[in-house]
Formats: C-alpha cells, structure tokens, sequence
C-alpha cells in the first residue's frame, strides 16, 4: 500500500499534494516528456491519468512513456473498466456516491474485478462525489448521474461521512473537468473537517490562490488537468502554492 501510506503519511505531517491529471487523448510523445519534465522540477507529488471519455487506445503506452521520464507515481483515475493498465502504480477505484445509478456503484465494479485483481496495482476505494460546477460536465453527463448542487454543503459532508463510513479510503470531491466554478471553500471545510480519510478536490481550479486556498480548508490532494494543458508555467506556482500552504483555517 505504498501509494496510500503515502497519502496518509502526508496528511498526518499536514503536508498538502499536489497532483498533475493527464488525459490519454490529449497527450502526445514529445508532449509528454515535456510535461514530466515540468512536474519534476516542480516536485509534482502525483499524476493521475484518465477521464470520462478515453477516446485513444494507448493508456500503456502513455504510462510507459511518463515512467521513463520520470520517478512521479501514476494513479489511475478510471472513467471506465477499459482504463486499467498494470504499468501504473495505483488504481482510485471509483464509486460515483453522489449518484444513484448502481452501474458506478457496484456494477462495472464487478465487471472489472478480475482483471483489476490480476494486475497487481495498489486499490484505493474512492468515494467519488460529483459536485455541480456551474454547467453540465462531462463526467455528469456520462456518469448519467445528477451532481451535489454547489450550494448544499450538508449533503456533500453526509455523503462523504456515509463513504468513509461504507469503507471508502480516500473521497474526491469533483466539479469536473473543466468545471466553470470549482467547488466552493466552505463545502470542501465541511467535508474534510467531518472525515478522517485523504480528500482530494479538483475541477475547474485554474490559478495558484484557488489551490491554496482550497488546501487551507481542508483539501489534502488538489487536481489540476485543464488549466496546465492550456500553460504548463502553471505547474510550478500551483505546486509551491500547495506545498506552502497550511494545514487547516
Ligand atoms: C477532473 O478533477 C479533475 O476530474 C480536474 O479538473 O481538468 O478542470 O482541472 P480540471
């Protein structure tokens, strides 16, 4: 459980993560060194690969390429049972508990669960809690499922006590990809004070003030994809934001 101790040990030094997600479609070879090469010198803590839509079949490929540029673990951030590769080091194995469609809670994990045992990757149960973001996303519109409205910080903390309480090791609190607003301070305060697992929060943050702010309310994980394929200079000052900020308000 190399991966998690990781997040636990960090979490238990007040440490804060920062985590580059890269989209499988969106990378190219030279791209890709590029980006390591960035993430390394602004010591990137993880990267998480995958999406809602995984349109390109070459998830090894990419990872491969990512492990020999660089020493960042790879956590897969699956949107579908097609997204497992054995070259990554960990696997968030997502329930959607926000929503109610029993596909994303227990039916394409069944699905999945052979091969995801047979490759030997480090599981981390995830509470994914999807939060509205101002517009339809695509991670709502394929999950089919209805978001948290922004607003109702009370459902997001029960929903996240009912995970961790449920078994869920890590929760991640998501406005989706590209979300116009990212999830407000005062509901990731309200979840993170009320459970005692990492919490990872990402979608629609695109400045370094957001990140730590974010951190300074209880975020453990902050996720970055959109923002940094639009300029990677980003990488740097949201990571020395995250890795500078305090442990609670
Ligand atoms: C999405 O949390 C991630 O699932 C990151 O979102 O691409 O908007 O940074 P962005």
């Amino acid at each position: 459980k190399k991966i998690y101790n990781s997040f636990l040990e960090r979490k238990a030094k007040g440490t804060k993560s920062f985590a580059v997600l890269v989209d499988p479609d969106k990378v190219t070879p030279s791209g890709i060194s590029e980006l390591t090469a960035k993430c390394t010198e602004a010591k990137v803590d993880y990267l998480f690969l995958g999406g809602s839509l995984v349109i390109t079949n070459h998830l090894d490929e990419v990872i491969q390429q990512i492990k020999a540029t660089c020493d960042i673990p790879v956590i897969l951030f699956p949107g579908s049972p097609s997204q497992v590769s054995r070259y990554a080091d960990a696997l968030l194995y997502l329930s959607v508990i926000s929503g109610r469609n029993a596909e994303l809670l227990i039916g394409q994990h069944v699905i999945s669960a052979v091969p995801v045992k047979k490759s030997g990757l480090e599981v981390m149960s995830t509470g994914y809690m999807v939060i509205d973001g101002g517009a339809p996303t695509t991670v709502s519109y394929i999950s089919n499922t209805n978001p948290i409205p922004a607003d109702k910080d009370d459902i997001a903390m029960a929903t996240a006590m009912a995970g961790e309480m449920l078994g869920n090791k890590v929760i991640y609190m998501d406005a989706g990809s590209g979300a116009r607003k990212p999830i407000t301070e005062s509901m990731i305060h309200r979840v993170s004070s009320q459970v005692e697992v990492p919490v990872i929060v990402g979608g629609g943050i695109r400045d370094a003030e957001k990140a730590y702010l974010n951190c300074k309310a209880g975020a453990d994980i902050i996720v970055v994809g959109n923002a940094i394929e639009k300029d990677l200079s980003l990488i740097k000052e949201i990571a020395d934001a995250v890795h500078t900020a305090p442990v609670k308000i």
